[in-house]
C-alpha cells in the first residue's frame, strides 16, 4: 500500500513536471539573416517561444549557408525559405537528410527584376523582358558603359543574374548591391527625377507600400531551369527562366527539433504568417526604423489574437 502511493507520487510528479519541463533548457537556436522581414519574423517567433518558457539564442548566419547548420542541428529552424532565392539549397539540404520541412506560411511571395512604375513611361513596352532588353540603353551608367545597368541582392541570395543575363543574350551589366538598404537607397535616389532604374525587389516588402511598380515579366519559371539547360527557352542554358511567380514561403527545422523542444516544435508547425503580416514586420524596421527586436514586440502587440492561437 504505502509502496505503491509512492510510486504513484513518483509518477504523478514525473507526469508533472515533464508536463512542465516537457521542452529542453538547451537554447533553441533562430538564424538571423540580411533582410528585415526576416530578421523581424525570427524575433516575433523567437519571443513567442521566450513567453512559452523557452530559451532562445539569436545567430547571424549566411542565408545559403544555413540550410547546411540546421541539417547538422548547429541552428535549430530556418522561418523564412524563399522558394526563388534558396529552394535550390533547401532541396539539396533535404536529400541529405537532417532537416525537416515544416510546412509552408500562407504568404505567397516573388522575387526578381523589378522597376518603379515610373520606368514604364520610359520604356512602355515593360513588363515583358524583350521589352526592357531593348531599352537597355536607358539604364546605361558611367560603369556599365553602353550596356543597361541591372542592381542585383547581395550575393549570398545567389538570384543568378549574371547567368540570365549571359542565357537570354541581354544587353545588361549585373552589379550586387552591397546590402538590402542599397537596393532602397537605389530607389529612392532615382524617384526624385524619375529616372528609369531596375533592380532586385521581392513581395511581400514593405516597398510595394512607399514605390508602387512591377516585376519584368521573363521566360516563365519550369521546375529544373536551375538544373538541365534543356528547361526554359536557351536549350544550352541554365537560368533562362524567371523566379517562380507565385512562390512558396516555408519552414524548416532541424530534425531533432520535434524530440528535444516538443512544445516548440508543435507551435513552430502552426505558425503561418500572411503578405500583409510580413510586409508589416519589414516595415516596423525600413520605414519606422525600430529595433528588430522592438519591432517584434510592437507586432506582437498588435496581433495577439493571431498568435496566442497558436499557443493552445
Ligand atoms: C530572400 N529575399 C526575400 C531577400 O529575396
Amino acid at each position: 500500500m504505502k509502496k505503491s502511493t509512492i510510486a504513484t507520487t513518483a509518477a504523478l510528479i514525473a507526469a508533472s513536471s515533464s508536463a512542465v519541463f516537457a521542452d529542453s533548457s538547451d537554447p533553441i537556436v533562430i538564424p538571423i539573416h540580411n533582410w528585415s522581414s526576416q530578421i523581424v519574423m525570427s524575433n516575433v517567433v523567437g519571443q513567442i517561444f521566450e513567453e512559452m518558457g523557452q530559451n532562445v539564442e539569436y545567430v547571424t548566419t549566411d542565408s545559403q549557408a544555413v540550410y547546411e547548420s540546421v541539417r547538422l542541428g548547429d541552428v535549430t529552424l530556418e522561418l523564412e525559405v524563399w522558394e526563388g532565392a534558396f529552394g535550390a539549397s533547401f532541396r539539396a539540404a533535404m536529400e541529405k537528410g537532417g532537416i525537416v520541412d515544416v510546412g509552408d506560411h500562407d504568404a505567397v511571395t516573388r522575387e526578381d527584376w523589378w522597376y518603379p512604375i515610373w520606368t514604364k513611361e520610359a520604356c512602355p513596352g515593360l513588363p515583358s523582358w524583350e521589352a526592357l532588353n531593348e531599352c537597355a540603353a536607358l539604364f546605361a551608367t558611367p560603369e556599365t558603359g553602353d550596356k543597361g545597368r541591372y542592381l542585383d541582392g547581395p550575393v549570398d541570395w545567389l538570384k543568378h543574374g549574371k547567368e540570365r543575363v549571359d542565357a537570354l543574350g541581354m544587353d545588361f551589366v549585373v552589379i550586387n548591391a552591397g546590402s538590402a538598404a542599397a537596393l532602397w537607397a537605389e530607389i529612392g535616389a532615382a524617384e526624385a527625377d524619375k529616372t528609369p532604374i531596375v533592380v532586385f525587389n521581392w513581395t511581400p516588402n514593405f516597398a510595394e507600400a512607399v514605390w508602387p511598380g512591377e516585376f519584368v515579366e521573363f521566360p516563365e519559371w519550369v521546375d529544373g531551369c536551375d538544373k538541365d539547360p534543356a528547361v526554359g527557352p536557351n536549350p544550352d542554358a541554365l537560368y533562362d527562366c524567371g523566379n517562380p511567380a507565385d512562390g512558396y514561403l516555408k519552414k524548416a527545422a532541424w530534425e531533432g527539433m520535434e524530440e528535444k523542444w516538443p512544445d516548440a516544435f508543435a507551435v513552430l508547425e502552426k505558425v503561418s504568417f500572411t503578405n500583409a503580416q510580413i510586409a508589416e514586420m519589414a516595415r516596423l524596421v525600413d520605414i519606422e526604423e525600430l529595433e528588430p527586436e522592438e519591432a517584434a514586440a510592437e507586432w506582437l502587440e498588435a496581433n495577439e489574437d493571431v498568435w496566442r492561437a497558436w499557443l493552445s
